[in-house]
Parts: C-alpha cells; structure tokens; sequence
C-alpha cells in the first residue's frame, strides 16, 4: 500500500480565529443568505472539519466535471462523488459571481459566508447516470439530484465560523483532527474503520472483531448522524444500541464517533468516499462489506449494484487511497457449529443461516420475534424502545378519495371506535377542518393541494411518532405527495392508506354540499373528478367502495384490516 497522498495527508480546516468570525457576522448583515438543507449542513460540516480532506469548498466546474467523468479532481486526485452546493433558480436571483453569500442554517443562524467564484446549470440527468448508473428515482442519491437539488451549482471561497450546531450526543461529535488527537494519546498505531448505517448486530460484530485481529488494529466505528438510507433507525436508537454492546469489545481498544454524512447510497463510488473520509479521521484500514452503500432494489425489483462490486472497486483504488481496504464477504451463521464465518469460508453443504439488518428492523417493526444468533438481547431491547410492537406503536389511518365518497364520515367513525377504547389519544384531520385551522389561506391549485397534503403529512407524522392514532381525510389526489406523507410517516408507525373508492357517478348523485353541481356548472373551476384529476391509489392497504356500504361496514373494514395487522 502506498500512502503519498498528493495533498501531503493534511486536514482542510475551513474554521476562521474569532477575529475574522467578528468580522464576518459584521459583514454578513448586509450579504444575501442561502439557507442551507439537512443534506447541504451535512456537506459543509464535512468540508470544514477536513473529513472531505482535500477539498476546500464545494467543488467548482471543473473538479465536478472531472469527477462525473474519470472519478478524479481536475488535477488527478481521486475523489468519486460530487460535492457541489445546489440553489435554486430563485435563489440564484440574489447572487452575483464576486461578491459574497451568507450561509445559514434553517435557523437563520450563520455558519459560513462563500464569495462566489463559479455557478454553472446542472445537467441533472447527465449526473445521475455518471454517478449513480441510473435515472430511476427509486434510488434516494438520484431522487435527490432530480427531484429536489435546485437547478445550479455555486462555489468560491468558503470561511467558516460555526460547524453546524448539534446538541445530540456532543462527546461523539469529534472533528477528524480531535480524532486523531485522541487516538494518539492512547497510543492506537493501526485503526479499522467501520462505517455504518445499521445497529450492530452480530454478523457485524462478528465482522469487525475479525477485522480487528487480522490487522492488529483498534475499532473506529463511524455510524451515520447525517442522512442515512431512508427506513434505517434514526441516529439516538442506533447510537444507544452501539453503546450497550460496546463492553463486547475488547478493552481500550474500541471508539465510537458520530459521522456527519449525508449518505447518497452510490455503492462502490460510495465506498471510495467512506474509505477517503476514514482515513481522514485517521484510519489505517477501512472495511467494506457485502453491499457496502447499498440502495437495495431498483423499481423493477433489481438489485441497483451487485453485492461484491463496492468492495472490488474500492480494492482497485487501495493504492493511492492511503488506507487499506479489509474486504469482507456476507457473514453467515452456521447453527450446527454455533459460530459465524465469511460466505466464501463455508465448506459446501454445511447449513447457514443470515438475516440481513433491513429483515431485521422489519421484524422489529412488525412486533416479531428476532432470533439470538441474529443480533444481542441489548440491541432488541432498544429497537425495541423505540419501535414497540404494533400494538403500541403510534399509527395513521390516510383516506383519500373523491368529494362525496364517504371519507369524513368513516372518519368520525373510526374516531369515535378509538375513542371509545381509550388505548391511543386520537386526532382527527379531516380535510375541512384541516382547511379551516391549517390551510385557510390556500386554495385548490396542484401547488396548494400538495402544501395542504404534507401539512397534514406532517401533523400526522408527530402524532404518529408520539404513539397516537391520527385519522386523515383529504381528497389528497396526487400519488406522488401521499408517496411523500407514506415515507414521513413510516419512520414513526403505521401507515394506513384507504381508498374510498366510490365512484364518481356516486359521489355525484350524492352531493351532499351542492359542489358537483355547481362544478358541472362551471360555477367552481379544478374541481376533483370533473375538470381536475384524481389519480387513483395503485395498493392502498385497504380499499373501499361506499357505494353500498353504511360508514359502519366501511369503518368496520379498516378495523378488520388494523387487527389482522396487529395495531388493535
Ligand atoms: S385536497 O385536494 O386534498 O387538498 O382537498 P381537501 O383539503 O380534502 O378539500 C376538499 C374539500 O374542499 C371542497 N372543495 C373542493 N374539492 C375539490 N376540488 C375543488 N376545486 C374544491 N373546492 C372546494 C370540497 O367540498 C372537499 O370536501 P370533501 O369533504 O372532500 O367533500
């Protein structure tokens, strides 16, 4: 392995003394601002802390360019994903090429001033294909380039005076330098680095304690506190679960340090990035396992990389990444010998067992039984805390559906049903009041119908969250928003679609409010169903025609469906 870096290993540090800061927060009063999202903090945290070692800003053209292309900066370093600051057509209105922009948090709270040296449009699907190999949006690193990045890129000189500001777990937040500072008062030479998205369960375990003994090394592990893949347990659940096993490593000889990522899930490109950032921070060897970055499968149920490729493609860059790769192939437990061993170490025909994290977290999630050799009695105990069986697990119940269908008056059956059994505190969202306390000011537009829909998305979310029951019942007709509102919510609870699918002709005939009327009329423009569209939902857990049903039978269905499942 050889280790001359072209930079000389040295850490970027973006972070100016307190006089420059004074002068800076004096001059930024009068800057334009950019407030920066979750993903963007993630970035310039990295970036100023040197763990993105050795770029000193977000990229500019040229390196950007350079990395889509030959995984390379302009000037032959490697580097195998971009790390640019996106802005939106309207916020690029404020900047001028020269002058300088404050960067804030969502707070309002600054942390950087960047005087702007290059902007450039960002051809998004050109980047998604180079980097990801795809366009399909499945994949959370190509739905954030084409769904959500703004449409340019800006750079220039950054001077930094605050890191993003954290008040989780502070003693874990340690800058790549305070790293190494620490490991070398305790005298650690070699330092595997092991970075994770998941809990450790003991396939992981298993992993880095062999790891450890094959390099004679001490343990970093680096668990993600940035963006992590989208289902995986949040940070506080995880870092609690790394610090309930750590009395099974062995002594002095095990670190945990919280890494300010935002994950874009690009599997071997990735693997590059993690073993970069590692030896940042200090390592000398950093594993990468089976499906290292993975996004799993694509929308036709294909696996987006295969298992191997991370670790064969970061293999064929150990030598100028200055720090070995330890490639492990898939963990398997064999039962009959009671003992873990990589995949490719088992003599044919003797029994394994696996069970991967996300089957893990899934049977979590559903109240199931995990097995002991799958993870430690410590970790199911907190997964446990923080996702209780569905019984007691909080849940929303999102009907959506034409004016008229029956959605409000199932709702208040459902409320008055929970009610009565006092188990959860309940909420009800119908669309009406909804309208009245939290959206009076919008109208039916597509643009206001989906403000409308992620606000209750996102009450419903916290409701959820806090282990109640939240009943929705708004038209909600687009698919992609409820597609939004599903993910918010899943991460706390249940998520309950029901399609009240009464048709139209029925909707009508009833018009209970006079609406479709006086929309047929052309009194009421965009109206849901006559000159404004509805898209159907394509596997609702529970669908409903109330044509022929009493709002009794109807709700009657959704409780057959919330016991089958466990939540009642
Ligand atoms: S949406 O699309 O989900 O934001 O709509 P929602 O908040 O559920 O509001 C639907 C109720 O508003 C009345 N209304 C209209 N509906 C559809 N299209 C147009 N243009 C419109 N204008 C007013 C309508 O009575 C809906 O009430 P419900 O309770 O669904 O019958």
């Amino acid at each position: 392995m050889s280790t001359i870096l072209p930079y000389g290993g040295k850490l970027t540090n973006l972070l100016v003394n307190e006089q420059r800061a004074k002068e800076i927060k004096k001059m930024a009063t009068d800057l334009p601002d950019l407030v920066l999202n979750e993903r963007q903090l993630c970035d310039l945290e990295l970036l100023a802390s040197g763990g993105f070692s050795p770029l000193h800003s977000f990229m500019n053209r040229d390196d950007y360019e350079s990395v889509l292309n030959n995984m390379r900066l302009k000037d032959g370093t490697l580097w195998p994903l971009p790390i640019c600051l996106d802005i939106s057509e309207k916020d690029l209105k404020k900047i001028k090429p020269g002058k300088s922009i404050g960067l804030r948090d969502e707070e309002g709270f600054l942390l950087a001033v960047m005087q702007i040296e290059d902007l450039w449009p960002i051809d998004k699907e050109k980047e998604a294909l180079q980097v990801f190999g795809t366009l399909d949006k499945q994949h959370p690193g190509v739905e954030y380039v084409l769904e959500k990045a703004g449409d340019y890129y800006i750079t220039g000189r950054l001077e930094v005076i605050s890191l993003p500001l954290h008040f989780d777990f502070k003693q874990l937040r340690l800058t790549p330098q305070e790293v190494r500072n620490n490991t070398k008062r305790l005298g650690w030479k070699r330092i595997v680095g092991f970075q994770t998205e998941n809990p450790i369960h003991k396939a992981q375990y298993e992993m880095t304690i062999k790891a450890m003994h094959q390099t004679k090394a001490n343990l970093l592990l680096l668990p993600i506190a940035g963006i992590a893949k989208p289902g995986d347990f949040d940070h506080y659940t995880r870092v609690r679960c790394y610090k309930k096993i750590s009395h099974y490593y062995p002594l002095n000889s095990f670190m945990i340090n919280l890494l300010p990522l935002a994950m874009r899930m690009a599997g071997p490109r990735e693997a590059i990035l993690h073993a970069i950032i590692a030896r940042n921070y200090g390592c000398t060897h950093f594993i990468v396992g089976h499906s290292h970055a993975s996004p799993g499968y694509d929308s036709k149920g294909n696996l987006f990389y295969e298992p191997d490729k991370a670790r064969k493609v970061a293999n064929n860059y150990e030598g100028e990444l200055g720090i070995s790769i330890i490639q492990f192939e898939e963990m398997v437990y064999l039962p009959e010998e009671a003992e873990y061993k990589p995949k490719n170490e088992v003599p044919k025909g003797v029994k394994v067992l696996s069970m991967s994290g996300s089957e893990i977290r899934q049977r979590i999630k559903k109240g199931k039984k995990v097995p002991e050799w799958a993870t430690f009695p410590e970790v199911i105990e907190e997964l446990q805390r923080s996702f209780p069986p569905p019984k007691k697990q909080g849940f929303t119940i999102f009907m959506t559906g034409l004016s008229g269908a029956g959605k409000s008056t199932i709702a208040k059956v459902l409320y008055a049903r929970f009610m009565e059994s006092g188990e959860r505190p309940v909420t009800l969202l119908d669309g009406d009041i909804v309208r009245r306390h939290l959206s009076n000011e919008l109208g039916f537009s597509k643009e206001h119908r989906d403000i409308n829909i992620r606000r209750i998305g996102f009450v419903a979310s916290e409701i959820t969250k806090n282990r109640g029951i939240a009943i929705c019942a708004p038209i909600a007709p687009y698919a992609s928003t409820r597609a939004e509102v599903r993910k918010m919510i899943e991460q706390y609870g249940g998520f309950i679609e029901v399609y009240v699918a009464t048709p139209l002709e029925v909707c009508e005939k009833r018009d209970r409010k006079g609406m479709y009327a006086k929309a047929k009329a052309g009194i009421i423009k965009g109206f849901t169903g006559i000159d404004d569209p509805y898209e159907p939902p394509e596997s609702p857990e529970v669908k409903i025609d109330t044509t022929n049903l009493t709002p009794e039978e109807a709700a009657q269905e959704i409780i057959l469906f919330l016991e089958k499942e466990g939540y009642v």
